[in-house]
């Protein structure tokens, strides 16, 4: 029952149409949309497959580079769970074909209206090299990241601005983007942070629910830069987004898994919050870091992330990895 309200909260609020409408914007003010049209539609005609990055068919989620006007561009369709509201609906409005019967078994072809049978789709234009071997299937290698590996090969590798943009974060913080989609804001420049749906979430059910808190210090890139300091901070993401989830969303604190990546993509810090049984990507060991055992770590010694030997895998065809291999530390 409780699933269900909070099913019918999630609906009631929209917020799959509001994700959609802050999509549409982006998308229009950035490309050749009119006011009202299918923007999605014109804009996706136009696309032109090169290849196939990575296709996962057992999540349902294609990867796929191609043009977009000219500018290489990635595209991410992904098929969404389905909703529990929704199954009166399935089952009354949709056609069935039948494929095989055999005795008490028989399977078919569902055809639903298309209002149930959405594709999530992720649009990156103009994509640069690294979205595309971000994407892209390629082996990994663990590596080992020493006090001094940091210092003399990952710092002046991020310094020089080899990673990511960091563009849509500011845009986030400034309030300039994703504005209507803000669940939580504590504006404190010290301990303050916004919390909002990571875009990989559609917010259509909490089954999979993805959230992240961006922090408002602009100078911590990732989890090497906190010390016993940034506690503070911490804790007030922890508990607060905890709240926050609990009032928005009705999943306790005990229902979540609040992490950080190492290495990121992107660095500036910003704190995973994701439903517990979900399988999230990103959420495996070797790149994880439970924030409450974070804080824990920084109480028992301020520098501990300073000090720490980290591990954390690497794709061949990331720059940092060729950066690690150059140093003869892979
Ligand atoms: P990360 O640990 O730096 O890297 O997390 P990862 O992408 O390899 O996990 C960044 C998080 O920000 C990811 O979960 C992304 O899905 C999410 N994210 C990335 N972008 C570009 C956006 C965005 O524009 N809006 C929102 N809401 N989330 C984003």
């Amino acid at each position: 029952m409780a699933g269900i309200a909070v099913k019918r909260k999630l609906e009631s609020e929209d917020d799959g149409e509001l994700s959609l409408k802050v999509k549409k914007t982006k998308v229009m003010s950035d490309n050749v949309g009119e006011e009202g049209e299918p923007v999605c539609q014109k804009i996706l005609s136009g696309f032109k497959t090169s290849s196939v990055l990575i296709d996962y068919t057992r999540e349902k989620k294609i990867f796929i580079h191609g043009k977009l006007a000219d500018q290489d561009a990635v595209v991410i369709l992904e098929k969404t769970p389905f909703r529990e509201n929704d199954l009166a609906e399935v089952f009354s409005t949709s056609t069935l074909k039948l494929d095989m019967k055999n005795d008490i078994y028989s399977t078919y072809k569902l055809r639903a209206p298309p209002h149930l049978n959405e594709i999530k789709t992720t649009v990156v234009c103009p994509a640069t090299e690294k979205h595309l071997n971000k994407y892209k299937r390629q082996e990994s290698f663990l590596v080992e990241e020493t006090k001094t590996d940091y210092e003399s090969i990952t710092l002046p590798f991020i310094e020089k601005q080899n990673t990511f943009s960091l563009q849509w974060v500011y845009n986030i913080l400034q309030k300039k983007a994703e504005v209507e989609r803000i669940v939580y804001e504590d504006s404190d420049p010290d301990t303050g942070f916004m919390l909002l749906p990571d875009f990989k979430w559609d917010q259509k059910q909490v089954d999979d629910l993805y959230l992240i808190a961006i922090v408002h210090p602009m100078n911590i890139k990732s989890l090497r830069d906190l010390t016993a300091e940034h506690i503070p901070l911490l804790k007030n993401i922890l508990q607060k987004g905890q709240a926050a989830i609990l009032e928005r969303y009705s999943l306790p604190a005990n229902k979540l898994r609040v992490y950080l990546h190492y290495q990121p993509s992107y660095y500036h810090l910003h704190i995973h919050f994701t439903n517990l049984g979900y399988d999230a990507p990103g959420c495996g060991v070797d790149r994880a870091h439970l924030l409450s055992d974070v804080i824990q770590n920084l109480q028992s010694d301020p520098d501990y992330y300073k000090k720490r030997t980290l591990y954390f895998p690497l794709r061949v065809d990331d720059k940092l990895f060729s950066t690690f291999k150059e140093a003869g530390r892979v």
